[in-house]
């Protein structure tokens, strides 16, 4: 009985506590040596482990066959044997040392110390390790700042570190629910409820999905990759195509893209991946993200070295159409430095979760270069915490076209650092907490940027526009022919050069201050309120 529960476990990991599968039904491990130009057909409902091995093939597709379900793709396995430890901890042997472990689908979170927030050394404490003392070997993570996680494994039993931290990955700090961990082939768990993990149990090494790194011109089509380091790594793949795939709980990138040419992800989904999502973190180019939905980046567990649901970082021509982002720790799409690409149509509900100065949509151009973006017809909601900015031209950015977006429930509507030749038209803002749309200069770069046809609503305390700082404040941007209205209008716009006191004004007062905004329309309060 113990070997066909297992085998079902093996098998289908969806399908354990129902009757296990016949043995011949199961092909279980992944096709190996695979040729180029092959057909692969992976069957439904079936879950393989191992690593789909890819790397440097040309023209492979690898798709489902038959309508059960997804074939799934796991490097890891189940776990079985587990007897009890102690207290509500139980052991069992692995033949590995486990990257993530789940119970029931839900991967368990790794011991850390201390069990809730970030420790703070402080500088007289260095050196001086947290109780037990027991730290080589051990994963320190520390807040390097409010917008970044780092992460490196310990070679002594001392934390150098006067940054907020925590550390992770030794049995002594197993000491709580929802904790697991390795040490000399045992894996221990203490699972939520306490009952035995048998049966229920699935680890993963430290090893990808589909390794599809230096490919040229694969499918791979209607597949699920779960419980992995990397969903798929494709790093400088050519036309890598990821068609109606699941990715969930992966430790680092669910895509990696890094250096990538033409990659093409469609009606798919990325969750749960503790980096970023679909990742192009040096380089990527020519890459199209449609129809897919990203959510949970770097939300599982503890705080973790985080980017992007979508980051793509230099390169150019790619697209990112009718995608949806759900919650993501950092930014929510990051087109950072890359020219000549466009997000359009696309929803980001919840960015800057856990993190702070970022975006929902976020760019910049440190090389002062023309952008070329587009960034047109998307929803950006939820983007909160101290500086969560709805869309954030960063560091120069400069010819961006920001058109018809709707930017509502963020801290910051949309930010423009240091950025010009851009324009802001026909966009939507509404109920952002501090301001719809500030201008934050602090190298005297900003200039003809274009506000126009746009729609503000401020029900609240927020003021429509902030400018700062500096003596050019007049000449950041042209504002004309946008419409306003204003529960409290005498909070319209805040301005600062820099030196004196800033300087609030009201609508009439900032339309003398800038001498713009000839042709827009401020609606009364009344008329507002009827409209709430
Ligand atoms: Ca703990």
């Amino acid at each position: 009985m113990h070997r066909r529960a297992c085998l079902c476990c093996l098998l289908a990991l969806a399908g354990c506590g129902q009757a296990p599968a016949p043995v011949q039904d199961a092909p279980l491990a992944l096709p190996t040596a695979i040729a180029d130009g092959s057909v692969v057909k992976l069957r439904c409902g079936k879950t393989y482990r191992g690593t789909l091995d890819l790397r440097g093939k040309s023209h492979v597709s690898v798709s489902t066959e038959g309508g059960c379900g997804k074939a799934g793709i796991s490097p890891g396995g189940p776990v079985s044997g587990w007897t009890r430890h102690r207290g509500r901890i139980w052991v069992a042997p692995v033949g590995y040392a486990p990257i993530q472990l789940a119970l029931s689908g839900v991967p368990v979170t790794r011991a850390h110390w201390p069990n809730r927030g970030w420790a703070r050394a402080g500088i007289a404490a260095l050196g001086n390790p947290p109780p037990a003392g027991d730290l080589a070997g051990a994963t320190l993570v520390w807040l390097e700042n409010q917008s970044v996680v780092k992460a490196e494994v310990l070679r002594a039993n001392r934390i150098d570190t006067d940054k907020p931290y925590y550390v992770e990955g030794k049995l002594w700090m197993l000491d709580s629910a929802d904790e697991w961990a390795y040490q000399d082939g045992r894996l221990y768990v203490w699972s939520a409820d306490g009952r035995s993990p048998e049966g229920r149990a699935w680890a993963a090494p430290d090893a990808d999905g589909i390794a599809a790194d230096g490919s040229h011109g694969v499918t791979l089509d209607g597949l699920r990759v779960f419980a992995a380091a990397r969903g798929i790594s494709a790093e400088g793949a050519d036309r890598l195509s990821v068609l109606r795939t699941d990715i969930a709980d992966t430790e680092g990138a669910g895509i990696w893209a890094s250096n990538s040419r033409a990659l093409r992800v469609d009606g798919s989904s990325v969750k749960n991946a503790r980096s970023s999502g679909i990742d192009g973190w040096y380089w990527i180019s020519g890459a199209t993200v449609s129809d897919t939905t990203v959510e949970g980046t770097g939300m599982r567990g503890q705080p973790s070295p985080t980017g992007a649901a979508i980051f793509f970082g230099d390169g150019a021509d790619n697209r990112i159409v009718n995608t949806r982002v759900r919650g993501s720790a950092y930014h929510g799409i990051s087109v950072l430095h890359n020219r000549a690409s466009a997000v359009l149509d696309s929803l980001v509900d919840g960015a800057c979760a856990r993190l702070t100065d970022c975006g929902g949509i976020y760019t910049g151009a440190r090389d002062r270069r023309p952008l070329a973006l587009r960034i047109e017809g998307n929803t950006v909601v939820n983007v909160g915490g101290s500086e969560g900015i709805g869309i954030y031209l960063d560091d120069f950015a400069n010819g961006v076209t920001v058109r018809r977006n709707t930017l509502r429930h963020n801290t910051l509507g949309m930010l423009v650092h240091n950025g010009f030749d851009n324009l802001i038209a026909a966009n939507a803002f509404a109920a952002n907490s501090q301001v719809h749309l500030a201008f934050n200069q602090d190298s005297g770069a900003i200039r003809n940027n274009r506000v126009t046809g746009n729609a503000f609503t401020s029900s609240g305390a927020e003021w429509t526009y902030r400018l700062e700082a500096g003596p050019n404040l007049k000449t950041f941007a042209s504002f004309d022919a946008n419409v306003y209205a204003a529960a409290n209008a005498r909070r319209f716009a805040r301005t600062w050069d820099g030196r004196s006191d800033g300087v609030s004004h009201d609508y009439r007062a900032w339309k003398a201050w800038s001498g713009q905004d000839a042709r827009s329309s401020m609606g009364d309060a009344a008329a507002f309120a009827a409209t709430r």
